[in-house]
C-alpha cells in the first residue's frame, strides 16, 4: 500500500497579541484604564489583574465580565460603550507608541514569505487596530488572509477564525501550522485541528500548553539556549524548524 505523501506546510498562521507582539501589558491594558478615567469610571487593571482578566478572550467580553463582577446593572451595554473608546486610545497607541515586533519573528515572517510558505492572521483584536499593527510593524510582509474579531460569530478558544484563514487561504488545516501565545489561542488552534507552535508571551510563560506541538519562550535560538526545546528548534523557530515541526506533529 502506498504510504500518503507527507503534506507539505503551505501556510503558517500568526495570532497577533503576543504573538507577532507583546500588547496587552503596556497597550491593551492602559488602552482599558484610559477608556475607564474618559467615563468616570473608579476602576483600574493593575498588571496581575489584568493578567487575570486575560481568560476572559475579546476586549469587549473581558469588559463585560468585569462589570458585571463588579455589579454594573447593564454590563454589556456599558462594555460596548467603553471598548469603542478603548480601541481609540490602543489605536493610537499603536500609531505612536514604543511598539516593536517579538525579536525574531519578522525574520521569520519574511523568510517563510520568501521560502514560498504563506503567512496568515487569525486573532481576537478588532480589525480597526489589527491593520494599523501589521502595516506599522511588517508593512513588507504580505498576509494571505487576516481574520480578526471583527469576522467571526465565535471568538477564541472556538475555532471559528482558524477555520476561516483556512478556508480564505484554500487549505486544509494539516496543511498548515498555528502559532500562538496563550492557551485560549492553542485551545483554537487545536479545535480546527491545526498543529500549534507555542511561543509563550509574557503573561502565559508559566502556563501549561496541553497538545502544543512544541512550547518555547521566544523565537530566536538564543532565547532557547537555556531551556529544554525540541531538537528539531534548538537553532530557533526557522522555516525549516516549523517544516519539521509540522511534518512530525502531523504523525501523531
Ligand atoms: C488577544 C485578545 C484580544 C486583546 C484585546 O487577542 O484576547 O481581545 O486582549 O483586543 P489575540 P480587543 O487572539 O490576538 O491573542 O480589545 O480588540 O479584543
Ligand atoms: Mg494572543
Amino acid at each position: 500500500m502506498k504510504a500518503s505523501a507527507p503534506r507539505r506546510l503551505r501556510a503558517v498562521i500568526f495570532d497577533v497579541d503576543g504573538t507577532l507582539a507583546e500588547t496587552e501589558r503596556d497597550g491593551h491594558r492602559r488602552a482599558f484604564n484610559l477608556a475607564f478615567r474618559d467615563h468616570g469610571l473608579p476602576f483600574h487593571w493593575d498588571v496581575a489583574e489584568y493578567g487575570r482578566l486575560l481568560a476572559v478572550t475579546g476586549g469587549r467580553y473581558r469588559l463585560a465580565w468585569y462589570l458585571a463582577e463588579q455589579g454594573l446593572s447593564d454590563p454589556a451595554g456599558a462594555a460596548r460603550v467603553l471598548h469603542r473608546t478603548k480601541t481609540v486610545h490602543f489605536a493610537a497607541w499603536l500609531r505612536a507608541g514604543p511598539l516593536c515586533p517579538r525579536p525574531g519573528v519578522h525574520e521569520l515572517l519574511t523568510e517563510l514569505q520568501d521560502r514560498g510558505v504563506s503567512v496568515a492572521i487569525a486573532t481576537t483584536g478588532r480589525r480597526e487596530w489589527v491593520t494599523i499593527l501589521l502595516k506599522r510593524l511588517f508593512d513588507d510582509i504580505v498576509f494571505a488572509a487576516v481574520v480578526t474579531g471583527d469576522d467571526v460569530a465565535e471568538l477564541k478558544p472556538e475555532p471559528e477564525a482558524y477555520l476561516r484563514a483556512l478556508s480564505a487561504l484554500g487549505i486544509g488545516a494539516r496543511d498548515a501550522l498555528a502559532v500562538e501565545d496563550s492557551p485560549p489561542g492553542l485551545a483554537a488552534a487545536t479545535a480546527a485541528g491545526i498543529p500549534c507552535l507555542v511561543v509563550a508571551s509574557e503573561y502565559h510563560r508559566d502556563m501549561q500548553f496541553p497538545g502544543a506541538a512544541a512550547v518555547v519562550p521566544g523565537y530566536r535560538a538564543t532565547d532557547l539556549s537555556d531551556v529544554v526545546v525540541p531538537d528539531i528548534l534548538a537553532g530557533g523557530v526557522t522555516t525549516d524548524a516549523l517544516r519539521r515541526l509540522h511534518s512530525t506533529a502531523l504523525l501523531r
